[in-house]
Protein backbone atom coordinates (compact mmCIF):
# COMPACT_ATOMS: atom_id res chain seq x y z
CA UNK A 1 0.00 0.00 0.00
CA UNK A 2 1.30 3.56 -1.28
CA UNK A 3 2.11 5.72 2.12
CA UNK A 4 -0.06 8.62 2.55
CA UNK A 5 1.43 12.24 1.67
CA UNK A 6 0.22 14.75 3.75
CA UNK A 7 1.27 18.60 2.87
CA UNK A 8 0.75 20.76 6.24
CA UNK A 9 0.80 24.69 5.00
CA UNK A 10 -1.07 27.90 4.55
CA UNK A 11 -3.12 28.38 1.50
CA UNK A 12 -1.65 32.23 1.24
CA UNK A 13 2.21 30.73 1.27
CA UNK A 14 4.43 31.42 -0.99
CA UNK A 15 6.85 28.20 0.58
CA UNK A 16 3.59 25.71 0.38
CA UNK A 17 2.80 26.70 -3.09
CA UNK A 18 6.37 25.87 -4.15
CA UNK A 19 5.83 22.24 -2.68
CA UNK A 20 2.78 22.10 -4.63
CA UNK A 21 4.00 23.28 -7.94
CA UNK A 22 6.94 20.33 -7.81
CA UNK A 23 3.98 18.04 -6.39
CA UNK A 24 1.80 19.21 -9.54
CA UNK A 25 4.93 18.41 -11.88
CA UNK A 26 5.72 14.81 -10.33
CA UNK A 27 2.22 13.80 -10.42
CA UNK A 28 1.60 13.22 -7.09
CA UNK A 29 -1.48 12.50 -5.16
CA UNK A 30 -1.45 14.02 -1.06
CA UNK A 31 -3.80 15.91 0.90
CA UNK A 32 -3.41 19.25 2.79
CA UNK A 33 -3.64 20.21 6.24
CA UNK A 34 -4.35 23.91 6.57
CA UNK A 35 -1.94 25.49 9.16
CA UNK A 36 -1.52 29.37 9.51
CA UNK A 37 1.55 30.30 10.68
CA UNK A 38 0.84 33.72 11.15
CA UNK A 39 -1.90 32.88 13.84
CA UNK A 40 -1.57 33.12 17.36
CA UNK A 41 -1.46 29.51 19.50
CA UNK A 42 0.29 27.42 16.84
CA UNK A 43 -0.32 23.63 18.35
CA UNK A 44 2.34 21.67 20.08
CA UNK A 45 1.98 18.83 17.57
CA UNK A 46 2.65 20.99 14.88
CA UNK A 47 5.14 22.46 15.98
CA UNK A 48 7.08 19.23 17.27
CA UNK A 49 7.01 18.51 13.27
CA UNK A 50 8.38 22.08 12.21
CA UNK A 51 10.45 23.67 15.52
CA UNK A 52 10.49 26.82 13.92
CA UNK A 53 6.65 27.17 13.69
CA UNK A 54 6.88 27.93 9.54
CA UNK A 55 5.01 26.39 6.85
CA UNK A 56 5.46 24.10 5.28
CA UNK A 57 6.09 20.56 6.24
CA UNK A 58 5.83 17.09 4.43
CA UNK A 59 4.38 13.95 5.58
CA UNK A 60 5.31 10.97 3.56
CA UNK A 61 3.88 8.47 6.11
CA UNK A 62 6.22 8.41 9.13
CA UNK A 63 8.81 10.48 7.50
CA UNK A 64 8.72 14.26 8.10
CA UNK A 65 10.32 16.68 6.57
CA UNK A 66 10.46 20.53 6.51
CA UNK A 67 12.46 23.02 4.90
CA UNK A 68 11.17 23.71 1.36
CA UNK A 69 14.65 23.21 -0.41
CA UNK A 70 14.70 19.53 1.71
CA UNK A 71 10.99 18.96 0.94
CA UNK A 72 11.15 19.55 -2.93
CA UNK A 73 14.48 17.85 -2.72
CA UNK A 74 13.16 14.72 -1.28
CA UNK A 75 9.67 14.64 -3.51
CA UNK A 76 11.93 14.89 -6.51
CA UNK A 77 13.92 11.53 -4.98
CA UNK A 78 11.01 9.24 -3.51
CA UNK A 79 8.68 9.99 -6.34
CA UNK A 80 8.04 8.95 -10.02
CA UNK A 81 7.93 11.63 -12.79
CA UNK A 82 9.49 13.87 -14.33
CA UNK A 83 13.17 14.27 -13.21
CA UNK A 84 13.49 18.06 -11.60
CA UNK A 85 16.95 18.01 -10.82
CA UNK A 86 19.09 17.98 -13.84
CA UNK A 87 22.07 15.55 -13.74
CA UNK A 88 24.64 17.82 -15.09
CA UNK A 89 27.05 19.45 -12.37
CA UNK A 90 27.07 22.68 -13.55
CA UNK A 91 22.78 22.78 -14.22
CA UNK A 92 22.96 21.48 -10.62
CA UNK A 93 25.21 24.14 -9.35
CA UNK A 94 22.84 26.94 -10.88
CA UNK A 95 19.82 24.91 -9.13
CA UNK A 96 20.80 24.89 -6.22
CA UNK A 97 22.29 28.71 -6.29
CA UNK A 98 18.59 30.21 -7.69
CA UNK A 99 17.08 28.30 -4.81
CA UNK A 100 19.51 30.39 -2.11
CA UNK A 101 19.30 33.65 -3.91
CA UNK A 102 15.31 33.80 -3.70
CA UNK A 103 15.52 32.11 -0.03
CA UNK A 104 18.17 34.37 0.97
CA UNK A 105 17.44 37.60 -0.90
CA UNK A 106 14.30 37.34 -2.62
CA UNK A 107 11.65 36.53 -0.63
CA UNK A 108 11.50 39.11 2.21
CA UNK A 109 11.72 42.29 -0.51
CA UNK A 110 9.28 40.43 -2.99
CA UNK A 111 6.78 38.91 -1.13
CA UNK A 112 7.15 40.44 2.49
CA UNK A 113 7.75 44.11 1.54
CA UNK A 114 6.63 44.41 -2.01
CA UNK A 115 3.13 42.21 -2.48
CA UNK A 116 2.33 42.08 0.98
CA UNK A 117 1.97 45.73 1.24
CA UNK A 118 1.02 46.47 -2.19
CA UNK A 119 -1.89 43.78 -2.69
CA UNK A 120 -1.91 41.33 0.38
CA UNK A 121 -2.70 43.89 2.76
CA UNK A 122 -4.95 45.93 1.31
CA UNK A 123 -6.82 42.84 0.33
CA UNK A 124 -8.03 42.27 4.17
CA UNK A 125 -8.06 45.88 4.95
CA UNK A 126 -5.19 45.38 7.11
CA UNK A 127 -2.61 48.99 7.29
CA UNK A 128 -0.13 49.42 4.68
CA UNK A 129 3.55 51.13 4.69
CA UNK A 130 4.54 52.66 1.59
CA UNK A 131 7.92 52.71 3.00
CA UNK A 132 8.39 49.13 3.29
CA UNK A 133 7.15 48.76 -0.44
CA UNK A 134 10.14 51.50 -1.44
CA UNK A 135 12.65 49.31 0.24
CA UNK A 136 11.39 46.09 -0.62
CA UNK A 137 11.56 47.29 -4.50
CA UNK A 138 15.36 48.50 -3.96
CA UNK A 139 16.38 45.23 -2.23
CA UNK A 140 14.63 43.25 -5.00
CA UNK A 141 16.38 44.99 -8.02
CA UNK A 142 19.71 42.99 -7.53
CA UNK A 143 17.75 40.06 -7.16
CA UNK A 144 16.34 40.64 -10.80
CA UNK A 145 19.20 40.89 -12.02
CA UNK A 146 21.44 38.15 -10.54
CA UNK A 147 18.61 35.92 -11.80
CA UNK A 148 18.15 37.42 -15.16
CA UNK A 149 21.90 36.89 -15.67
CA UNK A 150 21.32 33.00 -14.94
CA UNK A 151 18.08 33.09 -16.83
CA UNK A 152 20.55 34.26 -19.67
CA UNK A 153 22.94 31.95 -19.42
CA UNK A 154 20.57 29.06 -20.00
CA UNK A 155 21.27 26.50 -17.83
CA UNK A 156 17.88 27.09 -15.70
CA UNK A 157 15.00 29.29 -15.83
CA UNK A 158 15.41 28.66 -19.63
CA UNK A 159 11.49 27.72 -20.79
CA UNK A 160 12.43 24.56 -21.91
CA UNK A 161 13.83 22.06 -18.92
CA UNK A 162 11.50 22.88 -15.67
CA UNK A 163 13.92 22.50 -12.69
CA UNK A 164 13.16 22.87 -9.00
CA UNK A 165 15.28 26.63 -9.46
CA UNK A 166 11.49 26.90 -11.53
CA UNK A 167 9.18 25.66 -8.89
CA UNK A 168 11.31 27.62 -6.03
CA UNK A 169 11.27 30.92 -7.77
CA UNK A 170 7.56 31.08 -9.66
CA UNK A 171 5.41 31.81 -6.51
CA UNK A 172 7.65 34.70 -5.31
CA UNK A 173 7.35 36.00 -9.16
CA UNK A 174 3.67 35.32 -8.92
CA UNK A 175 3.47 37.37 -6.11
CA UNK A 176 5.87 40.03 -7.02
CA UNK A 177 4.02 41.12 -10.15
CA UNK A 178 0.56 41.49 -8.75
CA UNK A 179 2.24 44.72 -7.79
CA UNK A 180 2.52 47.42 -10.08
CA UNK A 181 5.38 48.28 -9.57
CA UNK A 182 6.79 44.25 -9.54
CA UNK A 183 5.58 44.44 -13.01
CA UNK A 184 7.48 47.12 -14.29
CA UNK A 185 10.76 46.11 -12.58
CA UNK A 186 10.61 42.61 -14.13
CA UNK A 187 10.00 44.20 -17.37
CA UNK A 188 13.09 45.82 -17.55
CA UNK A 189 14.97 42.37 -17.01
CA UNK A 190 14.33 40.68 -20.28
CA UNK A 191 15.38 36.97 -20.07
CA UNK A 192 13.81 36.87 -16.52
CA UNK A 193 11.22 38.23 -18.10
CA UNK A 194 10.65 35.91 -20.95
CA UNK A 195 11.03 33.29 -18.29
CA UNK A 196 7.82 34.38 -16.34
CA UNK A 197 5.50 34.58 -19.40
CA UNK A 198 6.92 30.89 -20.00
CA UNK A 199 6.23 29.72 -16.34
CA UNK A 200 3.20 32.14 -15.72
CA UNK A 201 1.68 29.90 -18.00
CA UNK A 202 2.21 26.27 -16.57
CA UNK A 203 -0.65 23.97 -15.57
CA UNK A 204 1.23 23.64 -12.49
CA UNK A 205 1.23 27.73 -11.86
CA UNK A 206 -2.41 28.32 -12.83
CA UNK A 207 -3.59 25.12 -10.57
CA UNK A 208 -1.58 26.46 -7.38
CA UNK A 209 -2.90 29.80 -7.94
CA UNK A 210 -3.93 30.59 -4.35
CA UNK A 211 -6.21 33.95 -5.50
CA UNK A 212 -6.36 36.34 -2.53
CA UNK A 213 -8.19 36.60 0.11
CA UNK A 214 -10.85 39.05 1.05
CA UNK A 215 -11.15 41.30 4.27
N1 LIG B 1 13.08 28.43 5.42
C1 LIG B 1 11.68 28.10 5.34
C2 LIG B 1 10.88 29.38 5.12
C3 LIG B 1 9.39 29.14 5.16
C4 LIG B 1 8.62 30.42 5.44
O1 LIG B 1 9.19 31.48 5.73
N2 LIG B 1 7.30 30.31 5.33
C5 LIG B 1 6.49 31.45 5.66
C6 LIG B 1 5.18 31.46 4.88
S1 LIG B 1 5.46 31.69 3.14
C7 LIG B 1 6.10 31.38 7.13
O2 LIG B 1 5.86 30.31 7.65
N3 LIG B 1 6.07 32.53 7.79
C8 LIG B 1 5.68 32.64 9.16
C9 LIG B 1 6.47 33.67 9.90
O3 LIG B 1 7.27 34.39 9.28
O4 LIG B 1 6.27 33.75 11.12
C10 LIG B 1 11.44 27.09 4.22
O5 LIG B 1 12.27 27.02 3.31
O6 LIG B 1 10.46 26.35 4.27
Amino acid sequence: MRKPVVLRGYQFSAYTRIVRIAMHEKGISFRTEEIDPFASGISEDYLRRHPFGRVPVLSHGAFDVYETAAITRYIDAAFEGPRLMPLDSASVARVVQVISIVDSYGYYPMVRQVFAHRVFRPAIGDETDEAEIGKGLEASLPVLGALDTLASEGHVLNGRTLTLADCHLAPMMAYFVQAAEGRAALAEYSALHDWWANASERRSTKETDPGLPSA
